[in-house]
């Protein structure tokens, strides 16, 4: 058996695990669908010895069983984001030579072309499911369980790999520090092909044995029903979700609204976290609920690495301390160690919750350790023992909703435009999205741009959150004397 062991998962528990629409899933149930599912993804082999295997799902029973039968099978769980362009997919499955994808009906029209042209074999979760469960593998601690495609500052998203041992070491370590235990519901609405809805939510609710309500989309009036009834004791979402959910309110009439309120003033705990938590939006969350809500600070490559107490003051604009079994050290440019507050540093990390490699990229792999500490290229300073984010060394990467962007690579796919001559993509600060997508165009000669036809454009050549909110038109980029684009000097013409 896995040594990921999900205590729950693999004692026949009749706790329910999951719910979906109207439906619930014990614990037992799950895990016997899990097994007939490795054993038909494994069919004559022993075991999958790392195969790549992606799925194209939103959060869903058929995820779990997909998730979980990747794993005790021996493969590598590859989850897509379910709104990206065929070209993105291209990408992944490229980089990651992904050799099954598994899909249903409803997303296989969408995905055959791509799969049939990569030679990838495109099947459902009932076209893998054995009629019954057979002997599975036992799977070593350190092998490669899981790959999630982040943006960086190099052109392309890169595979950052987990082993079942990092994916273990990041959930236990939230277990203990948010007091996870088998009475907690928990909703979860965030995309899962990333960590905050993989590891924080669904991965430590299936692992303390609690029930995770999933939902294909924020839906925000079917969540709220939920909380006034009084469903959930745990609630965990991006700043911009409680934004949305803020704006919400001034749409309902009072009495809906305290009900709302009250269900949240009931649970044991709110966190937000993936992107900074302004302090203007912790105030009017603790004002509309009595939350006071936990922020913490993680990425991809660390899971979660730096969190505010689960007892004890939770503070406002910062992230608090770093989670047990977490190594953090503040380093200055000439990478030496900072042991003063006060004075800012980039953010090391080191820990059993750090991955093991970016795919098939041990060049950047390589230049993202520096002495076996992991480089987040966060900037952060230790304030009377909190840990405050100040921001991050690249100005190539957004955070826009909770999504991490690549300005170069939304540039690289607006330079494709035949009326652009020149683009420069950044994060501007908003309300709802945190930052911005913003691009700045200069147009060949004798061109014009529209927005509305520019958004358009764009539309099916990325994900849609990746498209810019606003476009700025310009003669030309400024650039400094060595030709490269100065972008802070952008943010100042705004
Ligand atoms: C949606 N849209 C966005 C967007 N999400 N635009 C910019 N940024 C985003 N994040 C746009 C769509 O393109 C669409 O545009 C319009 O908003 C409505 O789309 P929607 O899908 O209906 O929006 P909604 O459901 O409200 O989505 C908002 C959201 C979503 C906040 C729920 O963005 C989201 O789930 N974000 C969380 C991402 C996440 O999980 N990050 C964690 C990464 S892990 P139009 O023009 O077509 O109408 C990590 C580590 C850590 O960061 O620390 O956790
Ligand atoms: P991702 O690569 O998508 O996992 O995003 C990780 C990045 O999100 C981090 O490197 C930070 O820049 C940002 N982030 C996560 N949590 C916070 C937080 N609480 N405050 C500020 N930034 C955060």
């Amino acid at each position: 058996m896995s040594e990921i062991p999900f205590p729950y998962l693999q004692n026949d528990s009749d706790r329910v695990a999951l719910i979906e629409g109207d439906v619930s899933y014990t614990y037992s149930t799950v895990n016997a669908r899990i097994n007939r599912f490795a054993t038909g993804l494994l069919g004559d082999q022993e075991d999958l010895q790392e195969e790549r295997i992606a799925f194209f799902m939103p959060a869903s029973f058929d995820y779990v069983t997909t998730m979980h039968g990747v794993w005790r099978a021996g493969g590598i769980a590859v989850p897509l984001n379910v709104a990206s362009a065929v070209s993105e997919l291209d990408h992944y499955l490229t980089s990651a030579s992904v050799t099954r994808m598994i899909a249903n009906a409803e997303y296989q029209e969408t995905l055959r072309e791509l799969c049939d042209s990569l030679n990838i074999q495109l099947v459902s979760v009932e076209d893998v499911l054995a009629d019954e469960a057979g002997s599975l593998p036992e799977i070593a601690a350190e092998r490669r369980a899981m790959m999630l495609f982040t943006s960086g500052t190099t052109n392309k998203p890169k595979g950052v790999v987990c082993t079942h041992h990092t994916i273990r070491a990041q959930i236990t370590t939230l277990i203990d520090a948010w007091a996870w235990t088998e009475d907690d519901v928990i909703p979860l609405f965030l995309p899962l092909h990333h960590i905050h809805g993989i590891v924080n939510i669904l991965s430590c609710g299936l692992w303390a044995g609690a029930t995770v309500h999933l939902f294909a989309k924020f839906d925000i009036p079917k969540i709220s029903e939920q909380i006034v009834a009084g469903t959930y004791n745990v609630f965990m979402a991006v700043p911009t979700i409680y934004v949305k959910l803020i704006q919400y309110f001034d749409t309902i009439d009072a009495a809906e609204l305290q009900k709302i309120c009250d269900g949240f003033k009931d649970m044991r705990l709110n966190i937000s976290g993936s992107a900074a938590c302004p302090v203007k939006l912790f105030n009017q969350w603790k004002d509309l609920t009595g939350q006071v809500l936990l922020e913490r600070y993680g990425m991809t490559e660390i899971g979660m690495g730096i969190s505010n107490p689960y007892n004890g003051e939770r503070r406002a604009g910062a992230v608090g301390q770093p989670l047990p079994g977490v190594e953090c050290q503040l380093f200055d440019e000439y990478d030496s160690p900072i042991t003063e507050e006060a004075i800012p540093g980039e953010i090391r990390i080191k820990g059993d919750n750090v991955f093991l490699e970016y795919w098939d990229n041990d060049a950047a792999t390589n230049e993202s350790f520096k002495d076996g500490w992991f480089c987040t290229g966060d900037v952060a300073v230790v304030e009377d023992g909190y840990y405050r984010i100040m921001g991050r060394s690249s100005v190539d990467i957004i955070k826009s909703g909770g999504y991490k962007l690549s300005a170069l690579e939304i540039e690289g796919t607006l330079l494709t435009h035949d009326d652009i001559s020149e683009v420069a993509v950044i994060g501007v600060e908003d309300d709802t999205w945190g930052e911005a997508v913003t691009a700045f165009v200069a147009v060949k000669d004798g061109a014009t741009l529209e927005y509305d036809a520019l958004k358009q454009w764009c539309d099916g050549k990325m994900s849609s959150y990746k498209i810019p909110k606003t476009l700025i038109l310009i003669d030309a980029l400024p650039r400094n004397a060595m030709g490269k684009v100065t972008k802070p000097g952008l943010k100042e013409m705004l």
